[in-house]
């Protein structure tokens, strides 16, 4: 019997969720894991688990006590920490981990994308006259725009801000994705927004705001990824299923090379 850990918190780690609550006849026990970052996770169809495990120590911890059989890491591809994590641990408890990831975006014709390194980085691409900025990075990392007081944010929050951001022009808008084009289009010309900050996410959960800003014309300043410590990566749920059934990774790597398989090629 396999017993399973998905470290979660994405479109991808519900949809992998679904695919496990479906294969529980085979005797396989999975548990899905958030970080507790937000006030009311997702319902998922297999047991929860809410809260750090404490740093990889814990982490190691926390996979001999429970006996895990199987890591896979479906978590965003900015939550580096917890990813470092997962590396160190099973290695050290001699552990399978996967990941499940998304292909970063690639801009389209038409789009009009400045790439930045990280999110000081971003602030600083706000130099010059006021703007008005829809600030999509969600709550963590408001405060390294408060070097750029002058444009008015704004900011999609999962939660109602517990105290006010650290930004003295904003609007706060409190919803969670997944969003669609309309949705964001309408934001947008709502808040005349003329340029958007985000995190290069991947994935379709956040992707609105990329069609809606091209649609617009409107210029977006794209955080790049950090790089991950080198793991096994694979960008399906169907390929973390034949990883859990052992079959080889070169196999798998064959078949998510082959056309039909979905990766992003821009979005
Ligand atoms: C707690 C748990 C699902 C998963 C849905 C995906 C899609 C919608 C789009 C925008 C961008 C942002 C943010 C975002 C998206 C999905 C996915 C994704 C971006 C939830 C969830 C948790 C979180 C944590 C939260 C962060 C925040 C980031 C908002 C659940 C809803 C901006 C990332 O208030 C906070 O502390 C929020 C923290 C990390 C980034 C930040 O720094 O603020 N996600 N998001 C997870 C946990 O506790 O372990 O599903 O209810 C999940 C989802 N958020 O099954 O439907 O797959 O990416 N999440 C970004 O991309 O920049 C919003 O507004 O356009
Ligand atoms: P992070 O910076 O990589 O991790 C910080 C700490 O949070 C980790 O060291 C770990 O604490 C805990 N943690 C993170 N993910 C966890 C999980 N799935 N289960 C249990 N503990 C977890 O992570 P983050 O960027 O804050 O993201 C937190 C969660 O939000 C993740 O599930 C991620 O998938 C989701 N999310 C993040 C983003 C984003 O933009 N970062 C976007 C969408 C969803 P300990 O060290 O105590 O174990």
């Amino acid at each position: 019997m396999r017993n399973i850990l998905v470290l979660g918190g994405t479109l991808e780690a519900s949809a992998l969720a679904r695919a496990l609550a479906e294969r529980a006849a085979l005797g396989d026990r999975a548990v899905f894991s958030y970080a507790g970052r937000v006030a009311d996770p997702n319902a998922q169809p297999i047991p929860l688990r809410v809260g750090g495990f404490g740093g990889v120590p814990g982490l190691l911890r926390h996979l001999r006590d429970e006996g895990v059989t199987h890591v896979v890491d479906a978590t965003h591809p900015f939550a580096t920490q917890i990813s470092g994590n997962a590396i160190a641990a099973c290695a050290q408890a001699g552990v399978p981990l996967v990941a499940l990831t998304r292909p970063p975006w690639q801009p389209g014709s038409g789009d009009r994308w400045q790439m930045v390194a990280d999110l000081p980085a971003a602030a600083a691409a706000l130099s010059g006259p006021p703007r008005r900025v829809f600030l999509a990075v969600g709550r963590t990392h408001l405060a390294a725009f408060a070097v750029q007081p002058q444009h008015h944010y704004v900011l999609r929050l999962v939660d109602a801000p517990q105290s006010p951001p650290p930004l003295p022009q904003h609007t706060v808008i409190v919803s969670r994705g997944p969003f669609d084009v309309a949705g964001d289009t309408a934001l947008m010309r709502e808040h005349r927004v003329d340029v958007i900050v985000c995190k290069n996410a991947g994935g379709i959960g956040a992707q609105a705001k990329l069609h809606a800003a091209r649609s617009l014309g409107l210029p977006i300043v794209m955080v790049t990824r950090a790089v991950v410590p080198t793991r096994h990566e694979v960008t399906s749920v169907a390929a973390v299923l034949q990883w859990l059934d052992g079959v080889q990774e070169q196999e798998i790597r064959d078949q998510e090379s082959t056309p039909s398989t979905s990766t992003e090629r821009g979005v």
